[in-house]
């Protein structure tokens, strides 16, 4: 008898190393252990006291403090998987998430990589083959060729003129921000390409360059997938991550305000349609501007993000559990038309970190009171007496708030902000204490240059 997809699935691994650190560390290892999995947590010199690792089934030291000679290094996360007996890895965010290389040696040591394939991953991670992958999926992209940008000079002032000024030079190994110029006016096109294309070199390695239209005032929409093996994929909602500052997302919400089911449903249908044309597995974002009306896709992550919470109370999926799951080789237990979206939902990135200059305050914990009740939730890795080390991200909790209404979930995120305090280290909690006491942000009328906007303003006064 041949094995069905769900018996082989079960076989596939019963242990999993969570290659990463801090709260998202902690979301993986319960989501593995609600799944019946045994945890392998890691760390670096830093993070020997963490609490996940007296919770997993092996904890294992793999270097020093610094990420790149610990969280990055693959070689030491491969050893630690073999002698720990883990059948899987789970990258989290940042760090190994996104690493072509990585997932294929993972996958060559015999293992199972909780990502998608690596060639998704290295498609995804080149701009514009991915702009090209979703033009031709039919995903909606902002003006401009899914190719690279010639050399002759009269061919490029040729496009721009057809995009129509301004546009922005992207380099294609970027994204997130990093690699990009905007250009207002022709005479300023040559030099501007010179100067990214020479940070481009140095900073990914490659000088390939790809031009579209500026999108001056856009909002930052983006839709949540999971896709399983065996040919289906279902989006589960969008998310605003409009509210930023420096491409550091601060406070993210779903379903983002004022956009209609009918506006948006098409898009999030067409990301799914997409993910099955290129053989997507697992959890992804397409990441949309949204202006005047229309989308238009900019990148895909390929990673679970650190804003998933505001999906999983809103759609009711535990987006952790079904990408391992999908890893498994499970079939998805979800169809798109089980997927629902109910009330609203707000998520508050805790981080420690100076007030005024913004840079990473680290100490110890020395008082901690969290919030709780109806709707609230806080993903995160500290307690009191717990040291904040210099050496990583400053995020050290993400508060979470679900409520019927919009209005609703801000009034529920104001009480949840009242009721955190955090001593010892300095923290963003006062300046999120007064954005939700924002008049335009309870109007839902931000845009990606807001909160900037609103931080210089808030200093002038
Ligand atoms: C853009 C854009 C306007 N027009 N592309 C920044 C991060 C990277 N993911 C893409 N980014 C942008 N691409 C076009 N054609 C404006 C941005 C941008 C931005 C996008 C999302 C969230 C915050 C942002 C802040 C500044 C610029």
């Amino acid at each position: 008898m041949p094995e069905t997809p769900e018996q082989s699935a079960a076989d596939r691994f019963d242990t999993v190393l969570i290659a990463n650190r801090g709260e998202i560390a902690a979301r993986i290892q319960r989501a593995c252990r609600e799944l019946g999995l045994k945890t392998v947590a890691i760390c670096s010199e830093a993070d020997r006291q963490a609490p996940y690792g007296k919770t997993a089934d092996s904890f294992l030291c793999i270097g020093p403090s610094t990420a790149a000679k610990s969280y990055l290094n693959q070689d030491a996360i491969l050893l630690a998987a073999r002698l720990a007996g883990a059948g899987a890895i789970h990258p989290g965010y940042g760090f190994l998430s996104e690493n072509a290389a990585f997932a294929d040696a993972v996958e060559k040591a015999g293992l199972t990589f909780i990502g998608p394939t690596a060639s998704s991953i290295a498609t995804m991670g080149d701009k514009i083959s991915a702009k090209r992958a979703m033009m031709m999926a039919g995903v909606p992209c902002v003006p401009g060729p899914d190719t690279a940008l010639p050399d002759e000079p009269a061919t490029i002032e040729r496009i721009a003129l057809e995009i129509g000024y301004p546009v922005i030079i992207k380099a294609a190994g970027g994204g997130g921000g990093r690699g990009m110029r905007v250009v207002p006016k022709a005479d300023l096109l040559h030099e501007a390409i010179a100067l990214t294309r020479e940070e481009a070199r140095k900073a990914f390695g490659s000088p390939s360059l790809y031009m579209e239209k500026f999108l001056e005032h856009p909002r930052h929409i983006e839709i949540q997938v999971i896709c399983d093996d065996h040919g289906n994929a279902v989006w589960l909602g969008h998310r605003d991550c409009s509210m930023q500052r420096r491409h550091q997302k601060v406070v993210e919400e779903a379903p983002a305000a004022g956009i209609a089911p009918d506006i948006i449903q098409p898009v999030g249908l067409a990301c799914a349609e997409a993910c099955l044309q290129i053989g997507y597995r697992g959890v992804g974002t397409f990441e949309f501007l949204y202006e005047d009306g229309a989308f238009y896709f900019i990148e895909m992550n390929t990673r679970l993000q650190v804003e998933h919470p505001v999906t999983e109370l809103t759609s009711g999926v535990d987006i952790v559990q079904a990408q391992i799951r999908a890893a498994q080789g499970h079939v998805l237990d979800l169809t798109q038309g089980d997927v629902t979206c109910e009330g609203h939902s707000f998520e508050c990135r805790i981080n420690a970190e100076d007030p005024e200059t913004f840079l990473p305050s680290a100490g110890v914990v020395t008082h901690l009171a969290l919030p709780a009740g109806p709707g609230i939730r806080v993903d995160t890795h500290i307690h009191a007496g717990y040291k904040v080390s210099p050496y990583y991200d400053s995020l050290i909790a993400k508060l979470i708030v679900h409520a019927p209404t919009r209005a609703e979930a801000m009034a529920r995120m104001r009480e949840a902000l009242a009721g955190t305090e955090v001593e010892g280290i300095s923290t963003n909690i006062p300046f999120l204490r007064a954005l939700f006491e924002d008049g335009a942000f309870a109007q839902g009328e931000t845009d990606i240059h807001y909160l900037e906007q609103w931080l210089k303003l808030r200093r002038a006064a």
